[in-house]
């Protein structure tokens, strides 16, 4: 299956709830009004687009419906999917992977994807031709170590663990040397989602990013935040607290394939700021794919 294909399938959910209402609305309406506004806020609403959100989306739309004089409902529809890619445009080129080796820091909480997303994450870079090691940081249950030698077995890609409760800054430090002796391109860092409060594993988050600055300091480090798609508007408030431990570059949204509240992409950008880089769309190893704001729209709103 290709990249758009696959995207599409992992959006089905989202494009019945979110297009197909949306579509619904623009071709029920016989003009451009108000009502129309009102069924448009309803749909996106619908799809978890969030209340903020959608009110700018339709302020928006209202503004480029007047400036244009746009009296089509099509045309008005066009202008919609416009104003959604710009909203969650990254404006930039994606991840920094300049330095050898280069970091990506996985964070969230427990259950979201992060492991998951590590072991497609290495499998993807390995296949094109990158040497990925991986960080087991994550070393609150031995569960969680064996679960990321799977991953990292299949990705054919190198681990560097050490035993269940060990220090998490120990074996990120361990991992940091053998990507400099192994002349790695990525350096990838999986980490514990619980602690026993929020407090500690937020000193600890604080403790990794140390030990990561201290010895790369010139290493392009890319913290990404694993955020569950299924959860919603929920992921939001999770990647606030965390961006208390760690400033976040980026997010990984996990199992959009199992919820029909992908319109979340769209306010994410939106409130936090931050920008959505990859994207989960199954369990598969191949079922990680990099977020580009066009064909996410496109995913969504055509047929
Ligand atoms: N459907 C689906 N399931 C996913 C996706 N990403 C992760 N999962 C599942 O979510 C569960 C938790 O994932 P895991 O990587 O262990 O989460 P972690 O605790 O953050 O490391 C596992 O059962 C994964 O298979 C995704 O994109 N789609
Ligand atoms: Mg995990």
């Amino acid at each position: 299956m290709g990249f758009f294909d696959k995207l599409k399938k992992g959006l089905s959910k989202t494009r019945e709830m979110m297009s197909d209402g949306i579509n619904r609305v623009f071709a029920s309406m016989g003009r451009v009004d108000e009502d129309m506004m009102e069924e448009l806020f309803d749909a996106l609403i619908s799809a978890d687009v969030g209340m903020d959100t959608t009110d700018k989306i339709l302020d928006k739309l209202r503004a480029s419906i007047k400036e244009n004089k746009i009296i089509d409902p099509a045309e008005a529809k066009d202008q919609l999917i416009r104003i959604i890619a710009e909203m969650i445009d990254p404006a930039d080129a994606g991840l920094k992977l300049n330095s050898k080796p280069a970091v990506i820091f996985v964070i969230g909480v427990n259950g979201v994807g992060k492991t998951t997303s590590i072991g497609k994450m290495a499998n993807n870079y390995r296949s094109a031709g990158k040497k990925v090691v991986v960080a087991a940081a994550d070393t609150f249950r031995a569960a969680a170590i064996d679960q990321l030698q799977v991953w990292t077995d299949r990705a054919g890609v190198d681990l560097i663990k050490q035993q269940e409760g060990a220090d998490p800054s120990a074996v990120l430090f361990d991992a940091i040397n053998a990507a400099k002796s192994r002349s790695a391109d990525i350096l990838i860092v999986d980490t514990a989602g619980r602690l026993h409060t929020k407090k500690n594993l937020m000193e600890e988050l604080n403790k990794m990013n140390r030990v990561l600055r201290r010895e790369l300091p010139d290493a392009d480090i890319n913290t990404l935040i694993a955020l569950d798609a299924t959860t919603g508007q929920n992921g939001i408030s999770q990647a606030k607290v965390f961006s208390e431990g760690c400033p976040i570059d980026g997010i990984i949204l996990t199992k959009l394939d199992g919820t029909a509240k992908g319109g979340v992409v769209i306010s994410i950008k939106d409130e936090l700021g931050i920008p959505v880089r990859l994207v989960g769309v199954g369990e598969g190893i191949d079922d990680l794919l990099v977020f580009e704001p066009q064909e996410f729209v496109s995913a969504i709103f055509n047929d």
